[in-house]
């Protein structure tokens, strides 16, 4: 896999040149900095390139060229801003950059409700509690007819976790319940949100999956004929949150959408954390069966309980089989004879970090670890493949 890490820009306590110590030949960034909708241009993009390339590394993958709240209702704007995606896209393919990342998830990105949870050694990760989720919406956010999506123990749980909670605590589970944006530091209001759900009305997941389909079907043959690969992100957690669809969290989800638009250029990024959320889906297996449409990965590992909670563990440990996994991606790369960017997603807070503020799950040095560990399961994979293919040969 090609070593990544994600870099959210100038303004990033983590640095380029500490990405490139890490061993990272490339890197994953978006210009955050271009409100979503309007068009990405070649002197933009070439500025943002030529930093990287000073430091003598790639920008490997763009995450994420972001899709409008307008496309994803069909309201609005949303013709003028499908017309500017495709700029967007034949601007970067003309700056050579080939993978490109989006997600379709309507109003928040990726939703936790600590992003301190105190690890027994004292590192922080970041993790979903079910029933503070629950609370946050009915008796923080106070979504009108969040009830009717819980059942009345739910309900009582919720109450009951918030009844224990002190006010700070319930002040941090309301600022990071809103979080959601990566590369931003500003984190929603609830009126905000109130009134983005407010515009979803009547959008449910077939109609969302509808307008997902036709926003790609518009962009996808500018992407195939540029030579880029779109790669859509999963839905993180990959379960309905505040009433809003979620449509890309299954092996199905991913299938329907490659069936609707079955073009090279659509294609997946492969992340483990999201998509290991939900037990029915076979990890190692949806990399053989979709490897042909993975363009991008990003390895990460939750521990889940019975509950529906999960925190983000080590990244060789949790509920991800990371050994099974990487082994598929070996593979696959050899089958397909390339090299497939991959990042560490996320990390602990650890160590010096513990004192510095950085994007939630994006401090250094708990990346750092992850991606020594995953490019030593790699590299011992792929050497222990060879060997027995030599041994066999003998
Ligand atoms: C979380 C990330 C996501 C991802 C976007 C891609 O840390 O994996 O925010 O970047 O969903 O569009």
């Amino acid at each position: 896999m090609e070593k990544t890490m994600r870099w959210f820009g100038p303004d990033d306590p983590v640095s380029l040149w500490d990405i490139k110590q890490s061993g990272c030949t490339g890197v994953v960034t978006a210009l955050h900095h271009i409100p979503v909708g309007e068009i990405w241009t070649v002197a933009e993009i070439n500025k943002r390139k030529d930093m990287i390339a000073a430091t003598g590394m790639s920008w490997t993958v763009i995450e994420s060229l972001p899709v409008s709240e307008d496309i994803k209702r069909q309201s609005g704007n949303y013709l003028q801003h499908i017309t500017n995606y495709k700029q967007s896209l034949l601007n970067v393919a003309k700056c050579g950059l080939k993978v490109v990342t989006y997600n379709f998830m309507p109003v928040l990105d990726w939703v936790r409700t600590t992003i301190s949870y105190i690890l027994p050694d004292g590192s922080k990760a970041l993790r979903f509690e079910r029933n503070a989720f629950i609370a946050f919406d009915l008796f923080l956010l106070r979504r009108p007819g969040a009830e009717g999506d819980y059942t009345t123990q739910e309900i009582n749980e919720a109450f009951m976790l918030l009844q224990n909670m002190s006010a700070d605590e319930k002040a941090a589970l309301y600022r990071n319940a809103l979080l959601g944006l990566p590369g931003s530091k500003e984190a929603f209001t609830a009126p905000q949100v109130l009134e983005a759900l407010e515009t979803y009305k009547g959008i449910d997941a077939e109609k969302l999956q509808q307008h997902l389909h036709y926003f790609l079907q518009q962009v996808a043959p500018v992407a195939e004929e540029m030579g880029l690969k779109m790669a859509i992100h999963p839905d993180d957690p990959p379960f309905p949150i505040l009433g809003l669809p979620r449509i890309l969290s299954t092996e199905q989800d991913v299938n329907a959408l490659l069936k609707a638009v079955p073009s090279p250029a659509n294609g997946l990024c492969f992340c483990t954390g999201s998509f290991g959320v939900r037990k029915e889906n076979d990890l190692p297996g949806m990399v053989q069966r979709l490897g042909d449409h993975i363009h991008f990965i990003h390895l990460r590992n939750t521990q889940q309980d019975e509950a529906g909670n999960f925190f983000e563990s080590n990244h060789l440990e949790g509920s991800v089989d990371m050994f099974a996994v990487v082994k598929e991606i070996v593979l696959l790369m050899k089958r397909r004879n390339n090299v497939i960017p991959m990042r560490p997603d996320h990390g602990h807070q650890m160590l010096d970090d513990l004192k510095k503020v950085t994007y939630p799950g994006y401090s250094a040095i708990g990346r750092l670890k992850g991606l020594a560990a995953l490019t030593g399961l790699e590299m011992g994979i792929a050497k222990s493949l060879a060997n027995s293919k030599s041994a066999l040969s003998i």
